[in-house]
């Protein structure tokens, strides 16, 4: 890899993993729709996800893309199918027309956040999205997908938990991800020999996830953290949180209790 890209570089993980990145890459390449000052070793494009030709050229010698511009929470349906839909479309077929070699895709928890607590799930299960958000990463999942199967672009989806230098309340921890484990996966998809199209977990060692992880595992991810280091104040902090009764029943928390309409018992 010489060059990759981070889309969306602007975000709250894409300033995370920068610096973790410098000196990796030859270059890295970063964008976003907002300026960017980039530091040694990295140069920025303006570009908009919505714009196909600025993507092409965006792609332009690039070896590896970590895509994380989108709309990181749930939204109202047009910023989700702006930047989550026609925007991952747009940047998947950039990539392939620049023969771009691999995608890291920042995929969610909330992909499969209807999820119980109880249970463990691993990379195989079926999508149980908790917000238009979670159902817009699921379509950027199949669009790698096809991208992998049909086009041979070698594609690793990171269902990211929650990205933090530490969990914040009781439900990140059993999803928080430490910056430099995120890197760590990053890295898996970028640079080993054997990905075609996979799924993992982005989350840390957590005593209490409810990810069986092992396809990372056996991608060689060696997670450095663990967020059980933080469990007393990560409890704590969810003294100050107001009830959430639907919420706390399944994996995604927050984002299955917003709009809820539904039956919580056939919810199994
Ligand atoms: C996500 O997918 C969001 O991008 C992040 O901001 C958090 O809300 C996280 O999920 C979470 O589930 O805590």
């Amino acid at each position: 890899m010489q060059r990759i890209l981070i889309t969306g570089a602007a975000g709250g993980i894409g300033r995370m993993i920068r610096p973790l990145l410098r000196g990796v890459y030859p270059t890295v390449r970063l964008s976003d729709i907002v300026d960017i000052e980039p530091e040694a070793g990295e140069e920025f494009v303006k570009a908009d996800l919505a714009d196909l030709a600025a993507l092409e050229r965006l792609c332009t010698d690039v070896d590896g893309v970590i895509h994380l511009g989108a709309s990181s929470v749930e939204d109202a349906w047009e910023p989700i199918l702006n930047n989550n839909l026609i925007g991952c479309y747009n940047l998947f077929e950039a990539a392939r027309r620049q023969r771009v070699k691999r995608i890291v895709f920042a995929t969610t928890n909330h992909v499969v956040g209807f999820y119980r607590r109880q249970r463990t799930i691993d990379h195989t299960v079926m999508p149980r999205p908790d917000s238009r958000y979670g159902v817009s990463k699921a379509f950027g999942e199949a669009l790698g997908r096809m991208y992998a199967d049909k086009y041979g672009l070698g594609v690793l989806n990171i269902r990211i938990g929650n990205v933090d230098q530490r969990p914040a309340d009781r439900r990140r921890l059993s999803i928080w991800i430490s910056p430099r484990d995120l890197v760590q996966l990053m890295r898996i998809g970028l640079e080993h020999p054997g990905i075609h199209f996979e799924v993992v977990y982005g989350v840390s060692a957590n005593a209490r996830a409810w990810y069986d992880n092992s396809n990372a595992y056996r991608l060689g991810y060696a997670p450095a953290d663990q967020a059980e280091d933080y469990a007393r104040e990560a409890t704590e902090a969810d003294l100050k949180l107001p009830p959430d009764p639907i919420g706390e029943q399944f994996q995604g928390g927050g984002f299955c209790s917003m709009e809820f309409a539904g039956d919580v018992k056939k919810i199994t």
